[in-house]
């Protein structure tokens, strides 16, 4: 099977043809023949998994899991051929059995087996952690369907299954002998030990579960260092209790890995999401410890080995189960369990939205998880007294305490139980230690750290934007692609008029990709002269999508009032999912289609105007938008966005940041400099101090162009039905407009006007995108994953030269 030259590839892949379905290439269909690709290049990984494991085993080295209830992983076939440095071979290879790479590449779905940023963050770490030869591993579920698949029907959001399994999943194996039992429900038998004089707790009359593992190599750069995705899958046990109904055993077993967040705001609901979070960290634990326990005596040295970075708070949970295995099955005393588990865990927090703090009632984790509960709880009480003996301020206790109200604070349980708490930009960590985890700062600062987010150049750069590559490897030589530090070098040429006038060429030959994107997906036309101005993100109130609208709203009343008006083509592109319950953000969704169809039927606006609602955005929707962009809005209310990753992956691709002094535009702002972005609006501390005496109506009664606009909300402008949009206007208007979108509404439009003015001229707007290319080496996540090594996990380079 092994190949390495055209040749050899045909001939294996004739050979795998037959093999895998019995045909020739002639007879087989392009899902077979996408398979069969897909077989041979993990049968290929694969065998760098095992030189990987080899050298891994003979240096005992330290290993980090990534524990994440996400991955996004978008596509992988082009990224892995890519990686490996197979694609030409493969790609002139098939060209002589007249099969269309290409057209293999787009059979693959994505694996949305996540949300957002989050998730995305997660799969990029794993792209830099293989290539930086580091061993580095993720753990999560293996989900039947990913996050919902978006139609827009009547202009609504309809989500419909993702099936993305459909094809089967071509990358992973299964290994049943690595099953791991997971225990629900029952209760603890407490016993005494006469020996030893310890109580011994035994969970017992539990429903089992069986977690299988299924691996996917995650495959680096220029090496032969091959990773691991661990993805848990739920099936049923043998161990089933006297007396209970199987059907519904069944139903329970298969709830746990059905689909990415289930709605949790019903108490179903949060069952299941609290089954899911304890499922795979228990899985993943179970697994670690018993390879650990292969190559070591004891678990004395587990934080010698290993370190798991939490990825928010979903996995929380890991260090009550590590302190259950290591007191009950191992028969450690628990300060001895406790200094090793808490040397083991280091925790990212992601968000500073009090709704997203994850709280769960205490009554629905002691039923499912009896025994861990009771060791939570047991924390809280040795934590409280610890945080009382130092402070004697029981206020100060209850502030910090995990269990309070009835309910876990998975927070505070992360940053009692981790060695290390990080946010994910400059300025969310700083409202880490100033606000939100304040009491925790106080008491234990060295803690407290930051690691700026970081995105994969290899995915978002070189392979999706080869025509930039092309144009960058020409002016600055290739060195940039394997250290992207190296593509600073560009700074010195921003001046240069052939390669202004050649980045304009190559954005114009993106947009002519995007364009022939959206027809073929979506029959929209869009015309490619146009600005592309773009909002891709999930829908969420603080990320104000519904800014960017009204802004579109107050350019069509211009357009229809004043006969001189002109500006120059845009199209308002948008990218985003709802959460399936939240009503107001998906009334946003439609708000956004209908002004898209009002436009479209008005010759006058889409002279100027055109929007454009991109049904379910994915990762394979961004790898198109992202650098056909000229313009990237980054409009949340400042103190909101923890980090951002989007706006990373426009600025790296040339187009220039609109956008708030919020999450990581603050980063990029510092680097390209105010002069090279657009930023406009509050600033956080601003923010805070308007928030008691802020007035919305003021603002709607005192400026024109906000009246206007927020009134055709209710005047059935943009809706035949008067009252779609009424609960969008009382948000602005009768609920205060909780994140300040009419407060920096008049920094917006002007925001915006200097962003035309500066299109106007091509050779300032193309100089403007090459400083931002430039400039855009920090925010690789390279050297995102350095800064963790160095500060965190401590993990050691693989030499290349040792995987063989
Ligand atoms: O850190 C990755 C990503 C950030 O870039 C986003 O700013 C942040 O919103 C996101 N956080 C989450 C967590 N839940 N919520 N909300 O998805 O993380």
């Amino acid at each position: 099977m092994f190949f390495d030259t055209k040749e050899s590839f045909k001939n294996a892949y004739i050979e795998a043809m037959q093999n895998n379905f019995g045909k020739s290439i002639e007879q087989a269909t392009d899902v077979e023949k996408f398979l069969t690709l897909v077989g041979m290049i993990k049968a290929h990984a694969n065998s760098n998994v095992y030189k990987t494991n080899n050298y891994l085993q003979k240096t005992s080295q330290k290993k980090m899991y990534y524990f994440s209830l996400e991955f996004l992983l978008g596509r992988l076939l082009t990224n892995n051929l890519m990686n490996l440095g197979l694609y030409k071979l493969v790609q002139s290879g098939l060209a002589d059995f007249g099969i269309d790479l290409n057209k293999l590449e787009d059979i693959e779905g994505d694996a949305g087996l996540g949300n957002g940023g989050l998730g995305r963050l997660a799969a990029c770490f794993l792209d830099s952690l293989a290539t930086l030869r580091l061993p580095g591993n993720g753990n999560t579920i293996r989900y039947q369907y990913g996050l919902f698949k978006q139609l827009i029907v009547n202009n609504e959001q309809v989500e419909v299954p993702d099936q993305w399994l459909r094809n089967g999943n071509g990358w992973e194996t299964r290994h049943p002998d690595e099953a791991v039992k997971v225990k629900f429900y029952g209760h603890v038998k407490v016993t005494m030990n006469y020996e030893t004089g310890r109580l011994n707790f035994e969970h017992v009359d539990a429903q089992e579960v069986l977690a299988v593992p299924y691996d996917m190599p995650v495959v680096g750069a220029n090496t032969n260092c091959t990773n691991i995705l661990r993805m848990w899958s739920a099936e049923a046990s043998d161990n089933l209790p006297a007396n209970q109904d199987f059907i519904k055993y069944l139903n329970e077993v298969n709830q746990i890995c059905l689909n990415v967040y289930p709605d949790d705001s019903t108490v179903e609901g949060k069952y299941i999401r609290i089954k899911q979070e304890y499922f795979f960290i228990a899985a993943g634990l179970g697994s670690i410890v018993k390879n650990h326990l292969q190559k070591n005596p004891s678990l004395d040295n587990l934080a010698d080995k290993v370190c798991i970075q939490l990825n928010d708070t979903h996995p929380a949970m890991s260090i009550a189960e590590l302190m259950r295995i290591m007191l009950d099955d191992y028969g450690y005393e628990w300060d001895k369990a406790w200094s090793i588990v808490s040397k083991v865990f280091a925790y990212t927090n992601h968000t500073v939205m009090s709704e997203a703090l994850e709280k769960w009632p205490v009554e629905y984790i002691r039923t499912l998880l009896p025994r861990v509960y009771s060791i939570i709880e047991e924390i809280d009480r040795r934590f409280r007294e610890t945080v009382f003996e130092k402070s004697h301020d029981r206020d100060l206790v209850e502030r910090m305490a995990i269990i309070h109200d009835n309910q876990v604070r998975m927070a505070h349980l992360s940053i009692v139980g981790s060695f290390s708490v990080n946010g994910v930009a400059k300025l969310h960590t700083q409202i880490l230690v100033d606000d939100l985890f304040r009491d925790f700062f106080n008491f234990m600062p060295e803690k407290f750290n930051n690691k700026t987010n970081g995105i994969t150049q290899r995915r978002w750069l070189l392979y999706s934007n080869p025509e930039l590559t092309e144009l960058l490897t020409k002016k600055i030589g290739p060195e940039f692609q394997t250290d992207f530090s190296q593509i600073e070098k560009l700074l010195q040429f921003v001046d240069d008029k052939k390669l202004q006038k050649d980045f304009m060429k190559v954005k114009y030959t993106r947009k002519l990709e995007l364009c022939r994107f959206l027809k073929d997906n979506y029959n929209i036309d869009v015309d490619p002269n146009s600005i592309f101005d773009t909002q891709a993100k999930r829908l969420h109130a603080y990320k104000r999508q519904l800014m960017n609208i009204l802004h579109v709203i107050y350019l069509y009343h211009r357009i229809k009032t004043e006969p001189n008006f002109t500006m120059p083509k845009t199209t308002f592109l948008f990218g985003a999912k709802a959460a399936p319950a939240y009503v107001l953000a998906k009334k946003i969704i439609k708000l956004i289609n209908c002004v898209a169809q009002k436009i479209d039927n008005d010759p006058q606006a889409a002279k100027f105007i055109k929007v454009v609602f991109i049904p379910n955005y994915r990762v394979t929707v961004a790898e198109y938008l992202m650098n056909a962009s000229d313009v990237s809005e980054q409009i949340s209310t400042a103190g909101k966005e923890a980090s951002g990753t989007g706006n990373m992956k426009f600025m790296m691709n040339g187009a220039i940041t609109l956008g708030t002094m919020d999450g990581a535009n603050v980063e990029i702002s510092e680097r390209v400099g105010m002069e090279n972005c657009e930023i406009f609006g509050l600033r956080a501390n601003e923010i805070e101090d308007l928030r008691s005496h802020y007035v919305s109506v003021d603002y709607y009664k005192n400026d024109p162009r906000i009246m206007q606009a927020v009134n055709s909300l209710i005047d059935r402008t943009f809706s035949p039905e008067a009252d779609d949009f009424i609960d969008i206007y009382n948000d602005l208007i009768i609920r205060n407009d909780e994140y300040f979108v009419l407060a920096d509404f008049a920094a917006y439009v002007k925001a915006h006007e200097h962003i035309n003015e500066l299109y106007s001229d091509p050779s300032v707007w193309a100089r403007l995108c090459l400083v931002n290319i430039a400039k855009s080496a920090y925010f690789s996540s390279d050297r995102t994953i350095k800064d963790y090594v160095k500060d965190i996990w401590h993990i050691k380079q693989i030499d290349n030269s040792d995987l063989h």
